[in-house]
């Protein structure tokens, strides 16, 4: 067999300098800050070694046997690997790993399972949820006719007996959860009974908590869904896309509403790359690091509150938290700015009912699947707690605390935290 052909920096360098000089940048910003953004994470070199192979070369429209190209014997063999996987590490009947997305995973959820113009209800996106769960900008709000709920004003928790009667009131074909700034546990079994209650199908849009469901840390929406989309690049800690799972029953229509429906050519540099992290994923180790990034996310919002900002639901079972900063009388795009400033990544978010625009808000989201991935834990978290207080509340420049921290805990550093 001939030695591998991956990337080489040298090699980009010389032939671009400009794009290497970015590519480089790049890892210097993500490991000269802390990453805070929930969703956003570190893959291992070997996602990245998949990410960057010659697989970025070949064409293979179908599936895995039956492909409208010649050739695709390797791929297939990277695509049945990554469907075994999956599906094996979630208990899923069937996988697709075709998705370029968690937004192309969605649209080819809607297009398996309703027709335009059907009534979907799903979480209100102020409230937690995604732009594809019905959003006016997205075609999920165009195409279909969205029915929002939205979480408790007391408690901020999502409102059950709301739901039943949005769904008693408007028989929805479908029905979504999964949220993208809710940070409790959700319960997929009241889901469950509500969408047989109204003959709705249930699509759990898992992209934010999926790896925290492969490493054990939260329950698995996979008994309770028809569907489950998500990304893979999240918690999950693999390469930017998206997967779906489903029952059998369901294969077929999944596979036709992301090939042909809704995409061409596969990207099978990415499918193997799922395949890495999947295979990543089912080891025992991390399980350790999912239930870290859930301690260190308490560790986090404790600290949080503990700096004078307000808990949105008060506190967090995930590895996400969002608070509330009207308490320190400090916008969220402020507060993002002056975070920035001194390299620590994060954004501001809307709170539930939130009075200001999405582009001010009134709160910021804070995850630790990044940091956790370093290596740190909750000593380090209370650290950045107070580190973040300092820097919203009085501008302060925290920006050498910062180094010292990233200097102890390198991201892509030390080999072993991937192992
Ligand atoms: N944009 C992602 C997030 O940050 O939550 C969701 O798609």
């Amino acid at each position: 067999m001939d030695t591998f052909w991956g990337p080489d920096f040298g090699m980009l360098a010389q032939s671009d300098p400009e794009i290497a000089a970015v590519v480089l940048g790049e890892l210097d910003r993500q490991r000269s800050g802390l990453q805070l953004i929930a969703s956003e994470n570190f893959t291992s070199p070997a996602v990245l070694a998949a990410l960057g192979s010659t697989l970025t070369n070949k064409y293979a429209e179908g599936y895995p046997g039956a492909r409208y190209y010649g050739g695709c014997e390797q791929v297939d063999k990277a695509e049945e690997l990554g469907v075994r996987r999956a599906c094996e590490l979630f208990g899923a009947e069937h996988a697709n790993l075709q998705p370029h997305s968690g937004t192309a995973a969605n649209l080819a959820a809607y297009a398996a399972l309703v027709q335009p113009g059907d009534i979907v209800l799903a979480m209100d996106l102020p409230h937690g949820g995604h732009l594809t769960h019905g959003s006016r900008v997205n075609f999920s709000g165009k195409w279909f006719h969205h029915v929002g709920y939205r979480v408790r004003p007391d408690t901020e928790l999502i409102d059950y007996d709301e739901v039943r009667d949005l769904a008693l009131a408007h028989r929805p074909a479908l029905i979504i959860c999964g949220a993208t700034a809710y940070p409790r546990l959700i319960d997929f079994a009241a889901f469950r009974a509500i969408a047989d209650e109204v003959d709705a199908y249930l699509l759990v849009d898992a992209a934010h908590f999926i790896g925290l469901v492969a490493g054990l840390a939260v329950p698995s929406p996979v008994p309770h869904a028809d569907v489950v989309t998500c990304t893979t690049h999240k918690v999950l800690r693999g390469p930017r896309g998206g997967m779906i799972l489903c029952r059998a029953e369901l294969a077929k229509r999944i596979d036709k509403a992301v090939f042909p429906f809704s995409q061409g050519g596969p990207m099978m540099h990415v499918i193997a790359a799922k395949a890495v992290a999947l295979r990543e994923a089912a080891r025992p180790e991390f399980r350790g690091y999912a239930r870290q990034v859930v301690d260190n996310a308490r560790a986090l919002a404790e600290g949080l509150s503990a700096a004078g900002m307000r808990l949105v639901t008060g506190g967090t079972d995930t590895h996400l938290a969002l608070a509330d900063l009207r308490t320190l009388n400090v916008s969220g795009s402020t507060a993002e700015q002056r975070c920035d400033a001194a390299g620590i990544t994060l954004n501001k978010n809307a709170i539930p009912y939130d009075p200001e625009l999405p582009t001010v808000a009134s709160g910021i989201r804070v995850g630790t699947p990044g940091v956790t991935t370093q290596g740190m834990r909750e000593d380090e978290m209370r650290r950045i707690a107070g580190l973040i207080g300092a820097a919203v509340r009085d501008g302060a420049d925290v920006s050498a605390e910062v180094s010292d921290l990233v200097r102890q805990f390198p991201a892509y550093g030390r080999q072993e935290i991937f192992a």
